[in-house]
This record gives structure tokens, sequence and C-alpha cells, in this order.
């Protein structure tokens, strides 16, 4: 989608802040940061990325330690807290820390691939995006390794999403994006949600406040080491933001 043929430049001073939350991923962290480097490095684009572990007990940081040593202290940056502390406040921290004008935000798992992070940084640039968004939902994306019962849920989430808000982005519940730094700030400050909702209220709130999204359509695996969480406490969760964000936006 995003190959157009033009080459549209990277702009010098343009850098790229990759935030990688972790919690266990001692046998995923090595073969992502590989990825990223091998892709990037090949693209060109200024990037640095940042690890926010917290206090896995699998020994994730002396991963990443050692990874640090290998690739160099500027691309990556360890930013660990002491405990196992969620999502979104990861994010902020990460953020916090970030010397990039753009953020993408990505799960370690492998869920996400980097070789599509080049086709995020085109089609931002050559819009002018403020976000752009990893989607599963339109042509060439798609979903490998959930069963059905996961693909129900995800895509019933989507679905019951789209047609209470309308938010006129295909893929609600996925957390692979890229933003204008600023703009992720304002989101996150505005984002009342924790846990798996929070991904679709950052979108829903985009929309509110008139942040321009452009999609990508991407490939998710699922994860292959570590364990799922994905439970009924999640679904209850997501329904209930649902229905506030229905009530109140
Ligand atoms: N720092 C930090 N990272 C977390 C936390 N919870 C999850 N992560 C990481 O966030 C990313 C997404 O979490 P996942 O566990 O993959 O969530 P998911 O994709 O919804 O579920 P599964 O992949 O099916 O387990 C992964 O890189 C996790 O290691 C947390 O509390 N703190
Ligand atoms: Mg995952």
């Amino acid at each position: 989608m995003a190959t157009t043929g033009v080459d549209s430049e990277i702009t010098k001073s343009d850098k790229y802040s990759i935030l990688l939350p972790t919690y266990n991923e001692r046998e995923n962290l090595p073969i992502i940061i590989w990825l990223i480097i091998k892709y990037l490095d090949g693209s060109g684009i200024d990037f640095e990325v940042i690890i926010i572990d917290d206090g896995s007990p699998d020994g994730t940081l002396e991963v990443a330690k050692q990874l640090q040593n290998l690739y160099g202290s500027n691309k990556i940056v360890l930013r660990p807290r002491e405990k196992k502390l969620g999502l979104g406040t990861a994010y902020i921290h990460g953020i916090k820390h970030a010397t990039g004008n753009f953020i993408i935000i990505m799960d370690a798992d492998l869920s996400h691939h980097p070789k599509f992070i080049p086709e995020f940084i085109e089609l931002q640039k050559e819009n002018d995006y403020d976000i752009v968004t990893g989607t599963r939902y339109i042509n060439g994306g798609g979903v490998y390794g959930w069963d059905f019962k996961r693909k129900l849920i995800s895509r019933g989430a989507n679905f019951l999403t789209q047609m209470l808000l309308r938010p006129g982005v295909s893929d609600l519940t996925g957390s692979f994006r890229l933003y204008k730094k600023d703009v992720l700030l304002k989101l996150v400050e505005s984002c009342v949600s924790k846990g798996y909702v929070f991904q679709m209220e950052m979108i829903i709130r985009a929309r509110q406040l008139n942040y321009t999204i452009g999609e990508v359509p991407i490939t998710f695996v699922d994860r292959v080491y570590g364990e799922s969480k994905l439970g009924g406490t999640e679904i209850i969760q997501f329904a209930k933001a649902l229905l506030y964000l229905f009530a109140t936006t």
C-alpha cells in the first residue's frame, strides 16, 4: 500500500523513538531488536529503542543489558521500573525519556513485525498524518495463530465499537502505531482507561481531537514464546469502557 514509487525522503532531523514495553520477553527480545535494527538501519532511519521492563521475573532486563552492550547505548535505551505497573504508565514513562519527534509503539512478543515500520513512516510523510496505525482488518492485513474464540473476540470488539462510535478506523484494538510525539502526549493525558481497551480509547480520542489517522495493513502473528493473558476480565473491562465512551463522547 505504501509503495507508491515516489521516494519520500526521510528528513534528516526526524528521529523515531520505539517504545518496547516488556514483561517476561526474554526469548523474544533479542529477535525483535535484531529485526528492528535490520529493517531500520537498512532504510537509513534515525531511531532509538526504549525498553521499559517492569521487573520481569524471567530476567528480561539482563538480556536487554546484553543487547545494549552489543548495539550501543544510543540505539538501545533501558528505562526499567521496579515492578509490573501496566502498559499505560509504561508508555508514559517511555515518552518522558524519548528523544525522537516521533514515537512508535509496538509489542515485544513478535506479534508486530518491524518490517512494517518503514511503511508507517513513509505513509506518515506522504500525508503528514498525526497517527499511522497498523490494521489487521483491511486488504493485505491479517491475523495468524489465533483460535476461533480469540478471532471472534477481536472482531466483535472492533465491530461493536464501529457501530457505537463510528471512528472510521478499521483496527481499534491493535497497538502497533506511529505517533507525532506531541499528539501522543495529548492523547495519553486525555485517556482514562487501562488495559486492553486503552488502544481503542486512544483512537476514539484522536478522532474527537481531529487528528488525522492513516492505516497500514499488517499481518499479526500470535505470540510463540510466553503466555497469553486475554481472559474474561479483559472482555468485561472492554465492554464497560466501550459503554462509557459511548455515553460520554
Ligand atoms: N512494561 C510492561 N510491559 C508489559 C506489561 N504488560 C504487558 N507488557 C508488554 O506489552 C506487550 C503487549 O502485551 P501482551 O502480553 O503481548 O498482550 P496481548 O498481545 O494483548 O496478549 P498476548 O500476546 O496474547 O499475551 C508485550 O511486549 C508485553 O511484554 C506491563 O505491565 N509492563
Ligand atoms: Mg501479544
